[in-house]
């Protein structure tokens, strides 16, 4: 640390050229998240010092917050599920196995996901102990419905499938999971970071959500089909009792328990959240989701009238393509089996995509 500050001018313009060495989202197909909305960032700069950590001191955010976990909930039919904002997707995961870990038990404990999991879920195992099993993908990229209870044993505490897979947009045999799930009362979890603001707004979307009896928890995030700031993610659980395995006592703080992962937790993107989904109801949602599978469609479209055809048929915005090489100056992705792979977020609009494929033609 330098003992003398700087000048305020001095200081934003090396922020500012740190800043423009960030790429802008404009030729980014590889990202889950977005430009935020401007509702997003207004409401979350009027909440920019709450904290979510101390709720006592901040009432009125702690009351957007629960807000924000009723209107999830209701969209993902359970309006009276549990639940509390996260930073994402990763933390929500974590504290599911976490709850699930707590409530079934086992001295040797393994949880049973599907080959696509996201990273996420290696990380929460190591964290947790928690011995993780594979089941492979079906042809379809979807966990294997058929090997499913080869994994399972006396000390399985948790299922996991997810609803919008991070590589391919497909969803898993979650129907099939909920029946497992119930049938052998095994903690049920769903990853929906990135489809549980996709599937609800989509006509034949197949069930992934607390509409099924076997589902136990959601993760559903926000900060990227929700265009919130970041970070802001949601942990749902359909009995809120389950929290009482992870509380701690927090005998100095304006409450005496906390189950969350974090303890200082920002209200300014949970506000945004809220603000985004409030602002623009169902209608606006819609809008937008159906306006990025339009685009989707016509991405794969484009792709396979140049030859390179989807590696798997989405349900989300999200698509992969047999296709070794990348168009010059755009950020795609690669798969865990090499396919490219895109993201159709709002701001890749139908002219960026005509754009993205007239460089697809000239590679
Ligand atoms: N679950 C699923 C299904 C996900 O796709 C992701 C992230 C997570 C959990 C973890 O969420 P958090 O990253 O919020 O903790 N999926 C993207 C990925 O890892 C996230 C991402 C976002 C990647 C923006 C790149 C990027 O530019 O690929």
């Amino acid at each position: 640390m330098q003992k003398k500050g700087c000048s305020e001018e001095e200081l934003f313009s090396f922020l500012s050229s740190a800043r423009n060495k960030d790429r802008t989202y404009k030729k980014v197909l590889s990202s889950m998240c977005t430009i935020p909305h401007p509702v997003a960032v207004r409401a979350h700069n009027m909440f920019i010092e709450t904290n979510l950590g101390d709720p006592g001191l901040f009432l009125g955010t702690a009351s957007i917050e629960a807000l924000l976990v009723e209107r999830l909930g209701g969209l993902l039919h359970h309006k009276d599920a549990g639940g509390y904002a996260t930073t994402g997707g990763t933390e929500s995961n974590i504290q599911a196995l976490r709850i699930a870990r707590e409530m079934g038990g086992s001295k040797k404990p393994n949880v049973v996901v599907p080959e696509s999991v996201h990273f996420s879920f290696e990380k929460a195992c190591d964290i947790l102990s928690i011995e993780l099993r594979s089941v492979p993908s079906d042809d379809k990229f979807r966990m294997d419905e058929e090997k499913i209870e080869d994994y399972i044993d006396k000390d399985t505490v948790c299922l996991v499938g997810v609803a919008g897979t991070t590589e391919y947009g497909v969803v898993d045999p979650i129907s099939h999971l909920s029946d497992l799930a119930s049938d052998k009362d095994i903690f049920l979890h769903v990853d929906a970071a990135f489809g549980g603001l996709v599937l609800p707004f989509l006509k034949g979307s197949p069930d992934f959500d607390f509409k099924l009896p076997g589902v136990s928890s959601l993760s559903v995030d926000p900060h990227k089909m929700g265009m919130s700031t970041i970070p802001a993610g949601c942990l749902l659980v359909r009995d809120a009792s389950v929290f009482k395995s992870t509380e701690v006592d927090t005998p100095y703080l304006t409450v005496k328990k906390e189950c969350t992962l974090c303890g200082t937790r920002p209200g300014g993107s949970v506000a945004g959240a809220f603000a985004v989904l409030e602002y623009l109801g169902e209608d606006g949602m819609t809008e937008v989701v159906e306006r990025c599978m339009k685009n989707n469609r016509k991405l794969i479209l484009g792709m396979k009238e140049l030859g390179y055809p989807v590696a798997a048929d989405p349900s989300v915005n999200v698509a992969s393509f047999i296709c070794d090489s990348t168009p010059e100056g755009w950020q795609v992705s690669r798969t865990r089996a090499g396919h490219m792979r895109t993201v159709c977020m709002p701001h890749v609009t139908e002219a960026v995509i005509e754009e993205f494929l007239t460089a697809a033609g000239d590679m």
